[in-house]
């Protein structure tokens, strides 16, 4: 098969690129990486040498794709069941990106931080910097919350916006919980019950053991 997705079934951000799979109904060859296995990261490592997933390797047209949201629109650009994942107008498509940026770098991004400061050995911890990062998400909950009014992101298209949205709130709600955010909450449940999110939270399921924050 010519799409390869590198990935592991815990991981937020391979979550995106999973969802607008499952989404497209596009097969890949799935290709699990144990980044703390040293061979298996050095493999990963000849493909992208960050070693960060997912990446899509595309053995058809020649191309690696890292970065979960260009993962997404090559599937919207080069799989016709993919389209709809990003618009083809360009104000749209720029609005959808743009809730994707927010929900990745105001959300996303310091919820990840409070989950590497819980997996610091014990004298290295940091409870200012999680205190902050837990402001930040809720920063972040602030200027989303008031964008997400209709059922989708981006109104009753499921979107990239919304392969976005689905691991940042899951995973942040373990740090900062979405109560006071309602609408929010609503929205994640409406994500949790679509066909695409509820294969990558089953997928995920037999790993979330190892998520640093499964008990608050
Ligand atoms: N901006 C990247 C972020 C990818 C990322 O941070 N992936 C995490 C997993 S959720 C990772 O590979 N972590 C392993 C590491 O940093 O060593 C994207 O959107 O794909």
């Amino acid at each position: 098969m010519a799409l390869t997705l590198y990935y592991h079934p815990l991981s937020s951000f391979c979550w995106k690129a999973l969802i607008a799979f499952y989404e497209a109904d596009v097969a890949f060859t799935p290709r699990v990486v144990n980044l703390g296995d040293p061979a298996d990261r050095a493999a990963f490592q000849a493909v992208w040498p960050l070693a960060k997933f997912p990446v899509l390797r595309d053995d058809a047209r020649g191309q690696t794709i890292p970065e979960s949201s260009l993962i997404v629109e090559y599937l919207a650009r080069t799989q016709a069941s993919g389209a709809s994942l990003l618009a083809s107008d360009p104000d749209a498509a720029m609005q959808t990106r743009l809730l994707d940026r927010l929900i990745d770098n105001y959300v996303h991004l310091p919820f990840q931080q409070i989950v590497s400061e819980r997996m610091r050995p014990d004298d290295k911890h940091d409870p200012f910097g999680a205190e902050q990062n837990r402001g930040k998400v809720a920063e972040g909950y602030d200027l989303i919350a008031p964008m997400i009014a209709r059922t989708w992101a981006m109104g009753e298209t499921f979107t990239l916006a919304d392969c976005a949205a689905l691991p940042a709130l899951f995973y942040a709600d373990y740090a900062v919980k979405l109560a006071a955010w309602p609408n929010l909450a609503a929205y994640l449940e409406r994500l949790k019950a679509r066909p695409s999110v509820a294969r990558v939270l089953a997928e995920a399921e037999p790993f979330f053991q190892y998520f640093p924050l499964k008990d608050g």
